[in-house]
């Protein structure tokens, strides 16, 4: 299974082709616009969420609530678009005519200028209105195909904050993969801790009116996987690295961590390695789930632990220095309309994105045309490993 996506953030819409999924598989809509709405909320989002109202388009691939087999087409409409006409439509412009809301001053942090000296674009719009946060609805639309997947598969999945500006949320490992989707969908902040979800909530505030922007940590959890999902025998088979690759490149994220992550290189192996248990109703399980759920680029069958970390926005009120491409004289880096903190609509992004990763690892080891076929042999094997 693989995707594409293609848009600009001013641009007419965000278009999403996603192929390699079975047949008659059930889906809806709102299965997809649940994912969007859920995208767009978040304690910190800036004025453009106020003009967007995400809702999928299904233009391809799907018939009567199935899936079809062919590729799944979804587009997303830019509500914004209609205020951009002049500035982003693709017809040619005449020589004398004005462009309006030409760039020409690289913002620290975005990919404007490694953007422009790669593509030789000398306006800058060229670069950012595809490098911009808006491409992550497409990202979305997509993982939420893929989390229909693994919902009829019985697999849960879900993504919060763990942190915003230094304030950590408490770890509370006894909530269920339940417990963590409803708690987290009733913060502003996605946090399951409610204490630290108002320091949050503040740390959003003050960051705002001081014309800055602050990051975090997000984590993404999923449950129901068995274990040996993935691979040992190609680098690029190995889940864990693909699931890496895949949060990494979510905008402004700068790290991936699964379980303890960092922290096992300050512990002995004896502190850190998940101890082998056996039982009639689990088959093969861990008495603890330091690595995350992942040993040699395989699933274990402990939940899925993993956390990104997502850098402050670029976009600040407060100016940086740069420079002018076209006089090469520096300014302070130009005030725009953005995010303060995009941190909780980061935490759905991973979730998706991660979401896809695991779909395609599915497919991948489970290769059936037809949905019920898919479902029938993972129940096998899920029967299999628990007696083996
Ligand atoms: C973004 C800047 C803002 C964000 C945008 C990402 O958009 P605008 O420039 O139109 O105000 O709101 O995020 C989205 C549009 C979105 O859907 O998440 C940027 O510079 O990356």
């Amino acid at each position: 299974m693989r995707y594409l996506t293609a848009g600009e953030s001013h641009g007419k819409q965000q278009t999403t082709i996603i192929e390699g999924l079975p047949a008659k598989m059930p889906i809806t809509q709102d299965d997809i616009n649940d994912s969007l709405l859920r995208r767009q909320k978040g304690h910190g989002r800036g004025k453009r969420m106020q003009i967007e109202k995400d809702l999928v388009d299904i233009v391809g691939g799907i018939r009567h609530g199935y899936t079809l087999g062919s590729p799944i087409a979804l587009v997303v409409h830019n509500d914004d678009f209609k205020h951009w006409i002049d500035v982003m439509g693709e017809d040619p412009v005449a020589e004398d005519q004005k462009i309006r809301r030409v760039v020409t001053r690289p913002r620290p942090g975005h990919a404007d200028l490694n953007g422009a000296l790669k593509y030789g674009h000398r306006d800058m719009r060229n670069i950012l209105e595809r490098s911009s946060a808006r491409e992550t609805t497409a990202r979305v639309a997509a993982g939420a195909v893929a989390k229909t997947l693994l919902k009829n598969l019985d697999i849960k999945i879900v993504g919060y904050v763990k942190e915003i500006a230094g304030i950590k949320a408490e770890e509370i490992t006894e909530l269920s993969i339940d417990e963590k989707i409803r708690i987290s969908e009733e913060s502003p902040v996605r946090s399951l801790d409610e204490v630290a979800g108002k320091k949050m909530m503040d740390a959003i505030d003050h960051a705002k009116k001081d014309g800055d922007s602050i990051g975090g940590v997000c984590e993404v959890a999923i449950e129901g996987l068995p274990a040996g999902l993935g691979s040992y025998v190609h680098y690029d088979r190995k889940l864990d690295g693909r699931i890496a690759g895949a949060v990494q490149s979510i905008n402004a994220f700068k790290g991936v961590e699964f379980g303890i992550g960092f922290e096992a290189a300050r512990k002995n192996g004896s502190q850190v390695h998940d101890e082998i248990l056996w039982s009639e109703e689990k088959g093969y399980y861990r008495r603890t789930n330091r690595l995350g759920g992942f040993e040699g680029g395989m699933t274990t069958g402990m939940p899925v632990i993993v956390k990104g970390v997502m850098k402050p926005i670029p976009t600040l009120y407060k100016p940086l220095q740069s420079v002018d491409i076209e006089s090469k004289e520096p300014f302070n880096a130009s005030i725009e309309r953005s995010d303060s903190c995009a941190v909780p609509a980061a935490a759905v992004v991973m979730e998706h994105v991660v979401a896809f990763e695991v779909a395609k690892a599915i497919l991948e080891q489970f290769p059936h045309d037809q949905f019920p076929k898919l479902k029938e042999a993972i129940d096998q094997y899920r029967e299999e490993i628990r007696c083996f």
